[in-house]
């Protein structure tokens, strides 16, 4: 055997084991990289939720790197929680159906199990986030975060843009949805 073949097996060996010891699931495309070429920082998307029950704002803000988010939102109850809330990869019909909008926004290709690891999420899947910013009890929701890896720009894996905005009950189910949405430019005076 050759010495460059020995040293590559060595290299993929030390490799393999640095794995093995972090043993952290991540995308099959590898970790989500930070968005750093949002094309207008400041730009706000929101997601409204206007329901009989469900009212409020789930609000992106595209930052220098990736989307600051302020969620408010009244009308979950605390009983049914707490509830997990994600991006998912498909706008909600015309019906307002929560389970049309397909899995969650997995741009790495990672998969839901096993759960994300909330102080790893470059390796969660880029729509899970309450698995990387923590779950909500329900009630008057206010929760603010920063997200690197999602995106206002339509080229980049972690694009928010026409898709939905989930909340899952206790049970995990869908329990209310809205489609994020660039928000209109207030007129200028
Ligand atoms: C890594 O974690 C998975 C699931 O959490 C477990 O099934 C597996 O045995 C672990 N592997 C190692 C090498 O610790
Ligand atoms: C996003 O939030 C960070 C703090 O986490 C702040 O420094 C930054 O100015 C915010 N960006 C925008 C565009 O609001
Ligand atoms: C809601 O609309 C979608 C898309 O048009 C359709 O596939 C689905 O069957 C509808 N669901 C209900 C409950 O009407
Ligand atoms: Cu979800």
């Amino acid at each position: 055997m050759q010495l460059s073949s020995v040293l590559s097996l060595m290299a993929v060996g030390t490799l393999a084991a640095a794995q093995a010891s972090n043993n952290v699931t991540t995308g099959k495309l590898g970790d989500a990289r930070p968005v750093r070429n949002n094309p207008v920082i400041g730009e706000v998307w929101i997601a409204e939720f206007d329901s009989e029950i469900v009212k409020g704002t789930f609000k992106a803000v595209a930052a220098q790197i990736g989307i600051n988010y302020t969620i408010d939102i009244t009308g979950l109850p605390e009983e049914n929680g707490p509830y997990n809330y994600h991006i998912h990869v498909r706008a909600v019909p015309e019906n307002g159906t929560c389970a049309d909008t397909g899995a969650h926004l997995d741009s790495y290709v990672r998969g839901q199990e096993p759960p994300c690891e909330a102080s790893l999420p470059a390796t969660c899947e880029v729509g899970d986030l309450s698995g990387k910013y923590g779950k909500v009890a329900g009630g008057h929701i206010q929760k603010e975060f920063h997200d690197p890896y999602t995106a206002t720009n339509i080229i980049q894996l972690g694009y928010i843009g026409n898709r939905a905005v989930v909340f899952h009950d206790k049970s995990s189910a869908r329990v209310a949805c809205a489609n994020i949405k660039k928000a209109p430019v207030a007129a200028t005076p």
